[in-house]
């Protein structure tokens, strides 16, 4: 079942699954600065959106350069159900002053999505995977970013966290009935 919150007018909805079948305006990646989709969510976008994913985003990195951590980049979705890929990269666990890299990697993808005048927005657990980041720890970061970013939201109505595996989702779970239980609400 998944949980849902509801922070001005945006419904966060927490969810266990592949972020590749969920139908979103886009989704995010967890990508590395050079968007190597070599791994994790990101082969799995790859693998099942199309190498034109991976092709558009390496012309991405000719054109502008290596995407900074904290950083978005845009691309098409290619068969995916959703519009675009919005590519963010999280630090990795440990790096100096990560927690608020991490936020700024959540922030700007929600930011541009509100550019992008997207209704939903998927978002997996960044950071969590190969870059060694805990769930709670992560969970804390978003739900901060949720609250500071969601109230002056003006296209974006649907935020989805998809958590890989019960483990992933029982942390998240738990973090956000703490930070987030007043803003409780029906799915
Ligand atoms: N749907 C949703 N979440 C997923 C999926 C999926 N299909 N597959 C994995 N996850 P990671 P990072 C979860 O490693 O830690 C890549 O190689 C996973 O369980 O994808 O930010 C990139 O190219 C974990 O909770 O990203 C970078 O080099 C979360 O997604 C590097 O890894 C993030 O795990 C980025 O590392």
């Amino acid at each position: 079942m998944p949980e849902c919150y509801r922070i001005g007018s945006v419904t966060v909805e927490l969810t266990e699954g592949d972020i590749t079948e969920l139908s979103a305006d886009a989704i995010v990646n967890a990508a590395n600065s050079w968007l190597k989709h070599g791994g994790g969510v990101a082969l799995a976008i790859v693998r099942k959106g199309g190498e034109e994913i991976q092709r558009e985003s390496d012309e991405y990195v000719r054109k502008h350069g290596p995407v900074p951590t904290g950083q978005v980049a845009v691309t098409g979705a290619g068969r995916l159900k959703a519009k675009y890929v919005i590519h963010a990269v999280g630090p990795r666990f440990g790096e100096p002053e990560g927690d608020e890299k991490l936020a700024s990697a959540f922030r700007n993808s929600l930011l541009k999505a509100e550019e992008l005048g997207l209704e939903s927005l998927a978002l997996p657990a960044i950071s969590t995977g190969v870059y060694g980041y805990p769930y709670a720890r992560c969970a804390e970061v978003l739900a901060s970013v949720l609250l500071d970013t969601l109230p002056r939201a003006r296209s974006l109505r649907r935020v989805i966290v998809c958590l890989y595996g019960s483990e992933a989702y029982s942390a998240f779970s738990k973090v956000f009935r703490e930070r987030l239980g007043a803003y409780s609400s029906t799915c």
